[in-house]
């Protein structure tokens, strides 16, 4: 059995974004050109409304977008607090190469971009100025327990080399504070790799993916030799249980995928309705449910 190539992606857009990622890889183009094609597909979507393009606002009516990328070499790159530019993982991947740094934020992230040649657009589309100005009329900030099945899209590859990499971008959460940064961006907590051992990938709040540096943790406890599956429920587990007396604990969402060297993957979520799309050369393209802590 072949095991490898193989992508998994969060969500059901990541079915629309396997397919790309995996006709790039198929074409022997390399990983990161494939992750960002892939989840390119979610971001230009404005029916997904909860990565680039599309993508729900902050209270203050604006598009904020959050995302990071990652390779077999470790080397990163991170875009966050990104305004009026598509596709944000491109915006990621272009700091990775030609930046000597990892993250670039707010107003410095749109100057690159547009350095980059990146076209600036608005990005609010009237579906999403529309259910803006409906929460407008109470204001409540309370996140959406996994909105509408397509939520933030996290990629994670193993090519046909063996080699890791993985790719994150949303639209952070729905009424967020202008300003916000959510897990994301951020290398270890939204998304995480070691090419020795395997990657991992988080959806869900943000603050509490930040708050436990989960991505990273997944990842160590695969080093210690955990599957992918004992890997991400024993970080939901923990993530529940320092969230218990939290005031985040009502409406709490978490999930990750994993996979390891070999091509394991699995996905684990707090509450039910978290799944991933997965594509490889056995089964070819379909979602895959994943357990989760509560029932
Ligand atoms: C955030 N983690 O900004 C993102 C949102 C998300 O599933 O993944 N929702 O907190």
């Amino acid at each position: 059995t072949q095991k490898k190539p193989i992508i998994i992606s969060t969500w059901r857009h990541g079915l629309a974004a396997n397919e790309e990622a995996w006709k790039q890889l198929k074409s022997k183009k390399p990983a990161l050109d494939a992750i960002v094609s892939g989840v390119g597909i979610s971001e230009a979507d404005p029916n997904v409304q909860s990565v680039g393009y599309g993508g729900l606002p902050d209270r203050e009516g604006k598009v904020t977008l959050d995302a990071c990328i990652m390779d077999h070499n470790s080397d990163c790159g991170s875009v966050s607090f990104l305004q009026g530019i598509k596709h944000p993982i491109a915006v990621a991947k272009k700091v990775l190469e030609n930046t000597p740094h990892v993250m670039l934020s707010g107003k410095g992230a749109l100057q690159f971009a547009l350095s980059e040649g990146f076209k600036e657009e608005n990005l609010l589309t009237e579906k999403s100025k529309e259910r803006w100005k409906k929460w407008l009329e109470n204001s409540k900030y309370k996140p959406v327990i996994n909105i509408e099945n397509h939520d933030t899209i996290s990629m994670l590859a193993l090519d046909e080399a063996g080699n890791l990499s993985g790719g994150c971008t949303t639209s952070g959460a729905a009424w967020k504070m202008h300003g916000r940064v959510g897990d994301s961006p951020i290398i270890g907590a939204g998304l995480f790799l070691d090419n020795d051992v395997g990657a991992a990938a988080a959806t869900g709040l943000g603050e509490a993916v930040i708050r436990t540096s989960g991505s990273a943790m997944v990842v160590e406890l695969m080093r210690q030799g955990k599957t992918p599956f004992e890997a991400c429920k024993e970080i939901v587990e923990r993530i529940y249980n320092k969230h218990k007396n939290h005031k985040d604990m009502e409406y709490l969402q978490v999930g990750f995928i994993a996979i390891n060297k070999q091509g394991e993957h699995a996905g684990y979520s707090i509450r039910p309705g978290f799944n991933y799309a997965v594509y490889d050369t056995i089964e070819g393209n379909r979602m895959e449910s994943a357990a989760s802590k509560m029932v």
